[in-house]
Order: structure tokens, then C-alpha cells, then sequence
């Protein structure tokens, strides 16, 4: 098939799914085409199956906004046409799904059916897509998609919920390569051994800094487990919080066992040296991140939030406590890392868990669904 794929090509979870379904699918001899303002964080090698369009913005000084949805649109009109494509696979709702429905009515104008795909991955829906600045046009975009996945059980609840869907949804969880991010424990001593020379237990936390992701209370239970012993803090990535969370630190006297490392892209590397893994946030459509911890053998200690036990499985791969339960999460944590028996028993549950999501499982999902929606378009040309 030839794919168009539009996403987010920051760090976002979306765009990270997104970009690894395209490399997926292009490992299986599908045509993908990406179209993007900026090369996706991941999609950082060559490869024969994959194009990259970027999206120009071009500026002029009547704008104080420049129109970024109608260059993306344009592009995808450009693409659909250019290279054929059978269909465009848009993730998160905004502005993907609108600009596709776009681009879509144009090129019906000149013949052409190209079906669109709408998945929905968790802010579009639960924090932006809901402000009433917004809310309409995401409603009927969604609507007028040809199909519309959510990344979990939640997620599509909270579709049904806050927007009037007049479609199925169709739940395709993420994925994670469990090969990719194999531990390699004894490999990576040298990097476990520059961040914890003696022998400390590693907490990790990743994310995108913002206020969803509850960073503060990433730190107040790493205060609390290094109370009890010797531990140190790895925050991977970057966002508008840092700032407040370096003084948090300096605050509470954390420097010295607080690591920030920034943007990394071999989170594999980073997760293989890692005890545990942190993710407190308010809501989680999913936590593509924690699912990728897992798949390292490293247990969760997670919000109960949205998706996330749908993920993590409470007493099997980590523990779930209430948002905002500090206290909960420093116990169930300290309990973990003073355990070793139960530590070793949540890493095996954590990967066993993590193969439940296996990319070799979720890709074929993606397949049919493609199948379906080319083979219903055809039937309405045939109409
Ligand atoms: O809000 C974010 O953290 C980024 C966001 C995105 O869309 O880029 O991530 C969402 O999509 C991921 C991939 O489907 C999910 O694993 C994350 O749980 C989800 N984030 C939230 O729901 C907050």
C-alpha cells in the first residue's frame, strides 16, 4: 500500500508511534510517506520504503499566524497526488483529522478517493480537543474520518464521553519492539556505573516536562525512597516544567542525586540500567513510555490514571496508586527495591506484559484496518 502518515514530529508520544508504525510498515514493503514540518525524532535512518515531505510555512507580514493548516493540507493534496497514495493515516486529532478532511474534498474534486484514518491519542481528545475553541471542528472531523482508532479502552470512553461520535471506534493499543529494548543489563554496566557508582538503585522518569506528567510528585517519592536508601533520580527529556523542577530539586537539597540527561534517543540504552520506572501523571490515554520500561524488565510505579491499568497491572508489573498519592507511591516503591525476590518476580511480569503489545501483534491490526477501508472506498466508486 502506499501510506501517507501525518503526526507530530516532536518528542510526543503520538509522533513516536506514528513514526515507528511507518518504519514498521515499511519493514513489510508498504510505501510510506511522511508529511511533516520537521524529519520525526525517530525516523533517523535511511530507508528504501520511506519519503519524508516536509510542510512549508511560508510567512507574510499580514500574519500574525501563519496558516499552518492550509500548507499541510496543501501538501497532502501534493503527496495524495504525486505518489498515489491509497490512503492517510493522521495521528492526533489536531488539526490532522480537519486538514485531512481537507485535502481529502480536494482531491475528490479531481477524481481521486483517498480514504483518511483518524488516530486518536490521548490531549487531543482529554485536554485540548475539549476547550470549546476547538471542540467543533475536532467533532465533525472525527466524524467524517473513514476511521477512527483510540489507543486504549479509556481513551475511546473518553471520546464517547466528551464529543458527540456518530462512528465505532476501533481500540489498537501501542506497540513496543521488545527486541529493541531487551536489557542489556552487563552490556550498559559502564553507563549504570557512571550514574550510580556505588551501587545506588536507579529511578527513571520520562517525559515531555508538562503538567500532565506530574514531575513534582516524580520527585517527592524519589525524596522519600532516598531517605531510605541510596537511589538515584534519572529525568529523561524536556519541557516547559524543568525549570521549576530544578529549583525543586535544589530546594530539597537533591542535586547530587538528580540526573538530568535531556532528549535522549536511545531510551533503550537508558531503560536497560534502570530499577524503576516513575509516571505519576494526571492522565495517560496510554504511557507508551512506561510500556517501553517494561518491555527492559523494568517495573512501573504509575498513577491510576486513564489508560494506564490497562498497562500496568498492579501487583504483577508495578504498583497504581491514586494521582497525587506521593505517600502510596514511596511505599510501593521502597517496598519493591528493598525486595529483590519481588523486584525479580515484577521485571519478569513487567516483560511478559510488555509482549502482550508486541509490534508483530499490533502492526497486522493496523493491516486490516487499511484493507477494510480502501476496499469500502472502492465500493463507492464502483457505487
Ligand atoms: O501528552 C503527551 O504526553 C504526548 C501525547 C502525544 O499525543 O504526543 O501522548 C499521548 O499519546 C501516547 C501515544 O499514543 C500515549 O502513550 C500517551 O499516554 C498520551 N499522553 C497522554 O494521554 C497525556
Amino acid at each position: 500500500m502506499r501510506i501517507g502518515i501525518v503526526c507530530y514530529p516532536t518528542y510526543g508520544g503520538s509522533g513516536v508511534l506514528a513514526t515507528e508504525l511507518g518504519k514498521a510498515l515499511a519493514d513489510k514493503g508498504h510505501m510510506v510517506h511522511f508529511i511533516t514540518y520537521q524529519q520525526p525524532v525517530r525516523l533517523n535512518a535511511f530507508h528504501a520504503n520511506i519519503y519524508y515531505h516536509e510542510v512549508q510555512v511560508p510567512t507574510y507580514p499580514l500574519f500574525d499566524f501563519p496558516p499552518y493548516e492550509s500548507a499541510l493540507s496543501s501538501t497532502m493534496v501534493d503527496v495524495i497526488l504525486n505518489q498515489q497514495l491509497d490512503l492517510l493515516h493522521v495521528h492526533y486529532a489536531i488539526p490532522h483529522a480537519s486538514t485531512a478532511y481537507l485535502a481529502k474534498q480536494i482531491v475528490s474534486k479531481q477524481g481521486r478517493i483517498v480514504p483518511f484514518i483518524t488516530t486518536l491519542h490521548g490531549t487531543d481528545i482529554t485536554l485540548v480537543g475539549k476547550d470549546k475553541t476547538y471542540a467543533p471542528v475536532v467533532t465533525f472531523s472525527i466524524n467524517e474520518s473513514d476511521a477512527i482508532t483510540a489507543v486504549s479502552n479509556n481513551l475511546r470512553e473518553e471520546t464517547y464521553k466528551s464529543f458527540q461520535i456518530e462512528k465505532d471506534i476501533e481500540v489498537i493499543y501501542n506497540f513496543v519492539d521488545t527486541e529493541r529494548f531487551k536489557r542489556r543489563a552487563a552490556e550498559l554496566m559502564h553507563f549504570r556505573n557512571a550514574i550510580a557508582p556505588n551501587g545506588e538503585k536507579i529511578l527513571l522518569h520520562v517525559s515531555n516536562f508538562r503538567k500532565v506528567k506530574r514531575v513534582p510528585d516524580v520527585v517527592k517519592v524519589f525524596q522519600q525512597v532516598r531517605a531510605k536508601m541510596p537511589a538515584k533520580l534519572l529525568l529523561v527529556g524536556d519541557g516547559p516544567d524543568r525549570p521549576a523542577i530544578e529549583s525543586m530539586c535544589r530546594d530539597m537539597h537533591l542535586c547530587g542525586d538528580v540526573r538530568f540527561v535531556g532528549k535522549q534517543e536511545q531510551l533503550e540504552d537508558v531503560m536497560s540500567i534502570a530499577d524503576l520506572f516513575l509516571l505519576p501523571s494526571d492522565y495517560e490515554s496510554f504511557g507508551l513510555a512506561a510500556l517501553e520500561a517494561m518491555a527492559a524488565e523494568v517495573p512501573v510505579i504509575s498513577s491510576n490514571a486513564g489508560g494506564l491499568p490497562e498497562v500496568n497491572i498492579h501487583g504483577k508489573t508495578g504498583f497504581l496508586s491514586p494521582v497525587g498519592d506521593v505517600n502510596s507511591m514511596a511505599t510501593h516503591a521502597i517496598q519493591l527495591l528493598e525486595d529483590e525476590q519481588l523486584l525479580a518476580a515484577m521485571r519478569k511480569g513487567a516483560l511478559e506484559q510488555a509482549q502482550r503489545f508486541h509490534i508483530d501483534n499490533i502492526i497486522p491490526q493496523y493491516e486490516a484496518l487499511y484493507e477494510e477501508v480502501m476496499n469500502k472506498a472502492l465500493t463507492s466508486i464502483d457505487k
